[in-house]
């Protein structure tokens, strides 16, 4: 930590830049003079194993950390980047600060808000540790700050995506028509449910050949992380700014004019599809949002794209993930040990492995084995579902959407995963829990064909697991679910059925949870 006699007035301005901040126009270094500015970037091991992130996350943040520092130093900027295997690294963000005060004797420390409540916690130290100004800015690569979300939720009894979307379009004014949504409706999500069909023929995204820093990542991800989960041998994200620009170009021109329609469909062995596949992009800050949404506008209006597939594609940025955002930062720290539905189960040893007869949560494994990564729907209604449904304890699913995804931050993750599937937040950020059957899965893809499970089959060892768990899971929860205006009339179903057949239905399910292997830890966390 810097002493008193360490600082002077007239020493630089220490920019630290954190590694999902890679963006020349961050706020903090936006109209600074190189000269009177020494930017900082960590590579530092508390990050990298706060919980055990797959291979291909350390090795794209690592990587596009150390290309964006090349990119500023050739555009004439001072960085002091610190890597992993300096043998003097402190191992957190706080300690490389303190040293890197020592270095540089700054006259003051100007750093943007961080994205995850933990760090900022530390960052808010900050200013009581070290003799110089620091100042946190926020970060303006959101459309909402955290306190305009704040403005919005207080006071409401509920807080819906919708409403909250709506104000983001007139904000932005993207797809309005005057002060009219485009076309007359917020929201086409009804347009965007087709099954996946044999019209179906998705060209393959860009994959970017690891290069030498890429490489030298790699090996040092190889040698210091071997027990994290996660294969490297597919590894292709973008990660520079140019890259990720092909990448974008490649969606504009090739699929977003698909995008809504087959924005819910699976295939077996089909990792991409119409998706955008640039969230790993975008939450770096190699991509801006906001850019994207016009792109997105301009390709509608100049006739290119329907209007359903680019105010999906609109909705998912402005929408949801400025939404899951603002409410992050509304909910914590509160969110990460809420359990409303008080899950208890340990995480299935099938999470890590894939080793299941489920054909479906195979082939979501596989991929987020493989890639690092699984599509939305993918997410929530075949991962998702299955972890709702078994009751499975919010820590532990919470820790592994956090590891396995390329794209996955805290602010993002937490959000999704305890509110959206998990409904263990009790209902603030869903009007209802995701819980769907195999019929859902059967119609909007082609996973339960050659399945050893059928999804027409309610009960019985041939029966597709999730028939009997989501009756299981209804007929627990009935007390608080059945009050729900958009869920309660399945009881009348329930009732209807007789009491022999429930017990089928709760037999099957218990039979069934009974054969699942808890995981344990280790996979998540380092003792
Ligand atoms: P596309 O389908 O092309 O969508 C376009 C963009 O919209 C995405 O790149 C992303 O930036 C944004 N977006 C879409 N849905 C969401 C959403 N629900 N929340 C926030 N942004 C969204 N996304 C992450 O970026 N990081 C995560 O850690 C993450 N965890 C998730 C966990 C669960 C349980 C679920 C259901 C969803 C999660 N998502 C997360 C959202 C979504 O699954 C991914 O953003 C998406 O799959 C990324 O692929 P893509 O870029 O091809 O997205
Ligand atoms: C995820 C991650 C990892 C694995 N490693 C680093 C790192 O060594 N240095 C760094 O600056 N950032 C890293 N990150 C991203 C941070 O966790 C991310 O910036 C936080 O979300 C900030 O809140
Ligand atoms: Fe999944 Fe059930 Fe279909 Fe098998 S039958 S793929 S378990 S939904």
């Amino acid at each position: 930590m810097a002493s008193p006699e360490t600082s002077t007035p007239d020493g630089p301005v220490l920019v630290p830049i954190l590694g999902d901040q890679l963006t020349r126009d961050l706020a903090s270094i936006r109209g600074r003079t190189k000269d009177d500015t020494v930017i900082l970037m960590m590579e530092v091991w508390d990050e990298a194993t706060y919980v055990k992130h797959h291979k291909q996350k350390i090795v794209l943040i690592f990587s596009a950390m150390r290309h964006f520092a090349a990119e500023l130093r050739d555009a004439g900027w001072t960085v002091d980047y610190v890597t992993l295997d300096d043998e003097d690294n402190s191992g957190s963000f706080t300690g490389e600060i303190a040293r890197a005060t020592s270095r540089h004797d700054p006259r003051a420390i100007h750093v943007v808000e961080a994205g995850e409540w933990r760090v900022q916690q530390a960052i808010e130290e900050w200013p009581d540790k070290f003799d110089c100004e620091v100042e946190i800015l926020p970060d303006d690569r959101f459309v909402a700050s955290i306190a305009e979300f704040r403005e919005w939720a207080e006071g409401r009894d509920a807080l819906r995506m919708e409403y909250f979307y709506r104000e983001m379009r007139r904000k932005t004014g993207l797809l309005m028509d005057g002060d009219k949504p485009e076309g007359g409706q917020w929201n086409l999500d009804k347009q965007n449910r087709e099954s996946p069909d044999d019209e179906m023929d998705a060209p393959e995204r860009p994959k970017f050949e690891p290069d030498e820093t890429t490489r030298d990542v790699i090996e040092l991800v190889q040698s210091r992380f071997a027990d994290h989960f996660g294969s490297l041998d597919n590894f292709a994200w973008p990660v520079t700014r140019d890259e990720a620009e092909e990448a974008a170009d490649a969606f504009f021109e090739e699929r977003i004019e698909n995008f809504g329609p087959y924005q819910d469909a699976m295939v077996h062995g089909e990792d991409d599809l119409y998706h955008s596949m640039l969230s790993t992009s975008i939450n770096l800050g190699l991509l801006d949002p906001l850019e994207l949404c016009q792109r997105a506008e301009a390709s509608y209006r100049d006739g290119k794209a329907p209007l359903n597939s680019v105010e999906g594609f609109i909705r998912q940025l402005i929408g949801w993930r400025e939404y899951v955002r603002g409410f992050y930062w509304y909910q914590m720290p509160g969110l990460q040990s809420n359990n409303a539905l008080n899950a208890q189960r340990g995480l299935p040893e099938f999470y890590w492995t894939g080793e299941t007869d489920m054909r479906c949560l195979a082939d979501c494994v596989r991929s987020t084995r493989d890639n690092a990564h699984a599509h939305h729907i993918q997410r929530l209604m075949v991962l998702g579902n299955f972890a709702l449904l078994a009751g499975i304890n919010p820590r532990e699913v919470q820790d592994w959407y956090l590891v396995v995804y390329a794209d996955a931050y805290e602010w993002v993750e937490l959000p999704n995963v305890a509110a959206m599937i998990l409904y263990a937040d009790g209902g603030n950020l869903a009007s209802k829990p995701y819980a769907a059957s195999g019929n859902y899965i059967n119609k909007m893809s082609d996973y339960c064909k050659e399945c050893r499970y059928s999804p027409s089959k309610k009960t019985g060892e041939a029966a597709c697991p999730f028939n009997p768990l989501y009756w299981h899971f209804m007929h627990r929860h009935r007390d608080r679910l059945e009050s729900n205006h958009r869920i309660g009339r399945i009881y009348s179903t329930w009732d209807r059925m007789g009491e022999d057949k429930q017990q089928e239905y709760l037999d099957s399910a218990e039979a069934f949870l009974d054969t699942l292997e808890p995981a344990g830890r280790g996979w998540a966390r380092n003792d």
